[in-house]
């Protein structure tokens, strides 16, 4: 290994700064522990992990959809709530969002040498949909899924629109995701939730050309 000289003439390994993963960076973490009457959650989040997950919320689609948001993402997630689920799904579904948006805005630090920005669109057997996402500091979002049934699987689907509000106001992020069309109800919910992965993990890439830079003409993100 190449050895370089020091200031004070001892000698290091030329990579000795850099803690060793696949990438050369220290992976991005945060933990976030959230607890209120109507709703306890715990939450270990790698933003730079491969795609492991284990997702327990008492909504089991909720749970399909978060563990393929964590593997489509390329990120590590632990994911537990304990939630209000004898009054309904929605303090448990927002409530998740808003954590799981504030472990990537912990997570991510002064957003330095990041793209920001990202968008995909993903193809899901008959159905499209297209995510965007902007970690710009602000909150916003808007949900599009063109489903017209009450319950997918054992899931409230008007609450898809409170996890991405939960979502965005955690990671203060503007957060877009449509269903362009399709056919089933699962799939629609499936596909934005696959969009909006890989959009985010394009959004927190790193952006090897402007390392040192934080990616707005503000001064802060
Ligand atoms: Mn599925």
């Amino acid at each position: 290994m190449a050895k370089t000289p020091t200031a004070a003439g001892k000698t290091r390994t030329a990579t000795s700064d850099k803690p060793k993963t696949a990438t050369g960076y220290k992976p991005r973490t945060a933990t976030i522990k959230r607890d209120t009457t109507e709703t306890q959650i715990a939450l270990k989040l790698n933003i730079d992990g491969t795609g492991v997950y284990k997702v327990s919320t008492g909504i089991r689609f909720f749970d399909h959809m978060l563990e393929l948001f964590t593997r489509h993402g390329g990120f590590d997630l632990t994911l537990t709530c304990n939630g209000d689920l004898d009054v309904d799904q929605h303090h448990t579904v927002e409530d998740v969002g808003i954590a799981l948006g504030e472990a990537f805005n912990k997570a991510l630090g002064n957003k330095k040498g990041i793209l920001r920005a990202g968008y995909f669109v993903m193809a899901m057997d008959e159905t499209l949909a297209v995510a965007a996402v902007d970690l710009s500091g602000r909150v916003a979002y808007v949900v599009d899924d063109k489903v017209k049934v009450r319950l997918v699987g054992d899931f409230q689907s008007e609450l898809l629109a409170d996890f991405f509000d939960g979502f965005a106001r955690g990671a203060k992020a503007n957060v877009h995701v449509k269903t362009m069309y399709g056919r089933s109800n699962h799939h629609k919910i499936e596909a934005i939730f696959k969009a909006f992965a890989r959009a985010l993990r394009g959004a927190c890439s790193r952006d090897e050309r402007m390392a040192e830079i934080l990616p707005s003409t503000k001064g802060l993100l």
